[in-house]
C-alpha cells in the first residue's frame, strides 16, 4: 500500500464534522451523528479504525461504506482497518500458527474480532490454524467488497487550515509523503507527546485522549493550540466508559471548532450539588500497575506501583494479570455537580456513583433520579 493524500474542496458554508475510532460500535456512530445534528449540508470526515476491539466490526464498516456512497463523506484508513484482509491475503502454511495464536490473544483481551465475525457470518468455525487456512479463500471472496473499500481509502486529507490523518505526520510538507508506506501515518502512538508543532491544525485519532491526561479521567478531545494538534479519539469500543467525539468545524478556513460527544451509558439527574475535591489522582493504562493492600466489600485499598500513592478503588475496576494487578482508567476525583444537572452513571457503589459529568469522570455522592 502507498500513502494517498486527498485535497478536499468543502462547499462554502458547509460545516465539517470529524469522528475517529468507531472500533466496531455502529450504535455510537449513529448516536454521535444524531448528537451533532448531522444533515445533508454537512461534510463528514471519518478518521479511521472502523473495525476491531468493539463487538460489531462488520456492521460498523458497512455503515461507513453506506455513508461514503453519499456525497460529502470522506474516510481515511486507520491501522486496524486493513489488518485482517492483509493477513488473509498473505496467509500460508508457514504463517498460520503464528497468525492464529495472535488472533487468540486478541480475542481473549477484547472478546471480539473482525475475523471472528467473518467466520460466524459465514457459518464457519475457528478453532485451529487449519480452520483459518481452510477458510482463507471463502473469506477473501465473501468480503471482497469490504476489502476493496478499505484498500481504496486515502491516508491523509487536507482542507483549508486543517489536515486529517489517523495517527500523525512528522511535518506538513505532505507532498513528501506521496507514495510512501502509509503505516507510520496510520499508527503513531502518543503522537501528541512528540513535541511537534504545525502551521495548520492536524486532527488525529488513534491514541485515546485519556492516555495523555495526568489529572482527570476524561475522554473529551484534546486541543493543543501551541502544537496545532487536535486529538479526538474518545476510546470508543476500547475503553469501558469510552465515547465517540464529533469535532465540529464551522469553516475550514478558520481556526475555531467545537465538539459534542456521545456514549451509551445510562443518564440520570443529579438532585444535589457538590463541590469538586481539591485533588485528583488519576491512573491510566500504561501506568496502571497496583498492589492490593486490603479488600473491602466493593472496594480495594491499593498502592499505585510507580508513585506508591495509596487510594481506594472499586473492585470492579481492578483486574488480575499473570504477575500482579492492574486497574482500569480511574480518578478518585469528586466531581463539581450542580443540582438538576444531567450525569452519566458508570458504576454504582456503596460510596456513591462513579459518574461522567461534562466530559469528566469521577465521584458523585448525592441523590439521583
Ligand atoms: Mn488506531
Amino acid at each position: 500500500m502507498k500513502t494517498v493524500i486527498q485535497k478536499l474542496s468543502i462547499p462554502k458554508g458547509s460545516r465539517v464534522l470529524v469522528m475517529s475510532d468507531i472500533h466496531g460500535e455502529p450504535g455510537y456512530l449513529e448516536g454521535a451523528l444524531r448528537a451533532a445534528g448531522y444533515g445533508q449540508d454537512d461534510t463528514l470526515i471519518l478518521l479511521g479504525d472502523y473495525v476491531e476491539k468493539g463487538p460489531r466490526s462488520l456492521e460498523a464498516l458497512r455503515s461507513v461504506m453506506r455513508l461514503c456512497r453519499q456525497g460529502g463523506v470522506y474516510a481515511v484508513m486507520g491501522n486496524n482497518d486493513p489488518w485482517t484482509f492483509q493477513m488473509l491475503e498473505t496467509l500460508d502454511g508457514s504463517s498460520a500458527e503464528t497468525v492464529f495464536a495472535r488472533h487468540c490473544g486478541q480475542l481473549r483481551w477484547f472478546g471480539h474480532s473482525l475475523l471472528q465475525e467473518m467466520f460466524m457470518e459465514q457459518g464457519l468455525e475457528l478453532h485451529t490454524a487449519a480452520d483459518l487456512l481452510r477458510a482463507r479463500g471463502t473469506l477473501l471472496k465473501a468480503y471482497a467488497e469490504e476489502w476493496d473499500f478499505i484498500h481504496g481509502l486515502p491516508t491523509i486529507l487536507e482542507a483549508g487550515r486543517y489536515i486529517f490523518v489517523h495517527g500523525g505526520i512528522p511535518h506538513e510538507n505532505l507532498n513528501a509523503f506521496q507514495g510512501e508506506d502509509p503505516y507510520r501515518f496510520m499508527k503513531w502512538d502518543a503522537f501528541q507527546e512528540e513535541g511537534l508543532r504545525f502551521d495548520r491544525y492536524v486532527v488525529v485519532g488513534h491514541w485515546p485522549t485519556c492516555l495523555y491526561r495526568t489529572n482527570f479521567h476524561s475522554m473529551d478531545p484534546l486541543v493543543s493550540r501551541t502544537q496545532h494538534i487536535i486529538n479526538i479519539d474518545g476510546g470508543c469500543g476500547l475503553k469501558d466508559f469510552g465515547q465517540l467525539n464529533v469535532l465540529m468545524i464551522p469553516d475550514v478556513e478558520r481556526e475555531n471548532a467545537e465538539y459534542v460527544s456521545y456514549d451509551a451509558m445510562p443518564a440520570a439527574t443529579a438532585l444535589d450539588s457538590q463541590e469538586a475535591s481539591e485533588h485528583s489522582f488519576y491512573i491510566h493504562w500504561g501506568d496502571n500497575a497496583v498492589q492490593i493492600l486490603d479488600r473491602q466489600e466493593d472496594f480495594a485499598y491499593v498502592a499505585h506501583q510507580r508513585t506508591g500513592h495509596r487510594l481506594f478503588i472499586p473492585n470492579a475496576f481492578v483486574y488480575p494479570l499473570e504477575d500482579g494487578w492492574e486497574t482500569m482508567d480511574y480518578a478518585d476525583y469528586q466531581l463539581p455537580i450542580r443540582a438538576g444537572e444531567s450525569i452519566k452513571l458508570l458504576l454504582r457503589t456503596s460510596r456513591g456513583v462513579y459518574a461522567k459529568a461534562r466530559g469528566i469522570c469521577g465521584w458523585y455522592q448525592g441523590r439521583i433520579e
